[in-house]
């Protein structure tokens, strides 16, 4: 027994692998191995015998299986030691840079303006970019002769000869996605329009592509009243802080009365501050909704009334973010989208006052 002791816990002490390790078990205490073969003699045996042999060779059965078993986990342990040595991994290392795009001061600021105006309860409405002539001036009471209808101005959709459909634009204002959500719904409404806008121009102050925003608010008894104070309220929580306005007497064809929007501002050393000092600073257009525009959109005139603005949104990202010439937002150069533009994850909330 002391030679078969020896000789197992030796080779299991000495093997490679969990297979050597299986092929000893079986070799000992299996069921045709060593130590089951002698645990059969005791039948054999004289009880008294029997008696010493029998704690015995159980003891030692015991003795290999628990030597099986603690050399299967030191096997296991060192194998796990060489995988973590071989697959060595820096996790402090900083991650590889990855090209990554910028959010446009464009639409920051469009979301911006949405965010605000939504809350007050203006929903967001859309609509094409190339217009009917009808939607873009008839509707809006801007007549046969005015000059904004000109080539000069506009930009018109080539036209075959024999093409008798209606002369197309490309919109120059938001306002006809106004008329259509007019006829879409009627009155009471309340919507805001942003978007792209197209006029024939092109120097320091004016891109032949920009960026507006519309409001409408059509209801019984909406006044101008109503008007300043959304808009000194907009103005107030775009900026992040209490704006003043100033409404000029104006005219647009669209709107009777209309007027012009200032706000308050200050120019000191060739930087503009809003929401403070005596300056004043011209930002939108705006007015009660003319008769004729309202009818346009399929709503009585007798019975509904309202007032709409216009916001340029480039301008508005100019001024609230200090970025100095209009046209580099559309040279697409990637060194000023990457030093104007904002962090997809910077999104614009009230709570975190934009
Ligand atoms: C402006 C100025 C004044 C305007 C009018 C309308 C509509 F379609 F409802 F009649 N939408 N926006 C409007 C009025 C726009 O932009 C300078």
């Amino acid at each position: 027994m002391d030679d078969l002791r020896d000789k197992y816990l030796t080779a299991i002490a000495a093997a490679a692998d969990e297979a050597a390790l299986e092929e000893l078990r079986l070799a000992a205490v299996g069921k045709k191995g060593e130590v089951s073969l002698q645990m059969r003699e005791l039948g054999r045996m004289t009880p008294e015998e029997r008696q010493v042999a029998g704690p015995k060779l159980n003891a030692l059965k015991d003795e290999i299986n628990s030597a099986l078993a603690a050399k299967k986990v030191a096997l296991e342990d060192a194998a796990l030691d060489a995988r973590l040595a071989e697959e060595w991994l820096d996790v402090t290392l900083p991650a590889r840079d990855r090209p990554r795009g910028t959010i446009h001061p464009v639409s920051q600021v469009t979301e911006e303006i949405t965010a605000i105006l939504a809350d007050m309860g203006f929903a967001v409405a859309e609509g094409p970019q190339v217009e009917t002539d009808w939607y873009n001036f008839d509707a809006l009471n801007i007549p046969d002769h005015h000059p904004a209808r000109t080539e000069m101005d506009t930009f018109y959709m080539a036209r075959a000869d024999g093409d008798n459909r209606p002369p197309h634009v490309l919109r120059t204002h938001t306002s006809p996605v106004q008329i259509r959500s007019m006829q879409a719904h009627g009155a009471p409404i309340r919507i805001i329009c942003p978007g792209r806008v197209y006029r024939a121009d092109y120097d320091q102050t004016h891109t032949p592509m920009f960026h507006q925003v519309e409001g409408l608010a059509i209801d019984k008894d909406i006044s101008m009243a109503n008007l300043k104070w959304v808009l000194e309220e907009f103005f107030s929580a775009y900026f992040g802080t209490k704006v003043k306005t100033r409404f000029r007497a104006s005219h647009f064809p669209f709107t009777e009365p209309s007027a012009e929007v200032d706000i308050q501002c200050s120019f000191e050393g060739g930087q503009v501050k809003v929401g403070e000092g005596d300056g004043w600073l011209e930002v939108l257009g705006s007015g009660m909704v003319h008769p004729k525009v309202l009818e346009a959109g399929g709503i009585d005139p007798a019975e509904w009334q309202g007032f709409a603005f216009g916001i340029g949104i480039d301008r508005m990202a100019m001024l609230k973010y200090g970025i100095p010439d209009l046209r580099a937002f559309f040279d697409s150069d990637l060194r000023w989208l990457r030093h104007y533009g904002f962090s997809a994850l910077q999104v614009p909330t009230l709570h975190g006052g934009l």
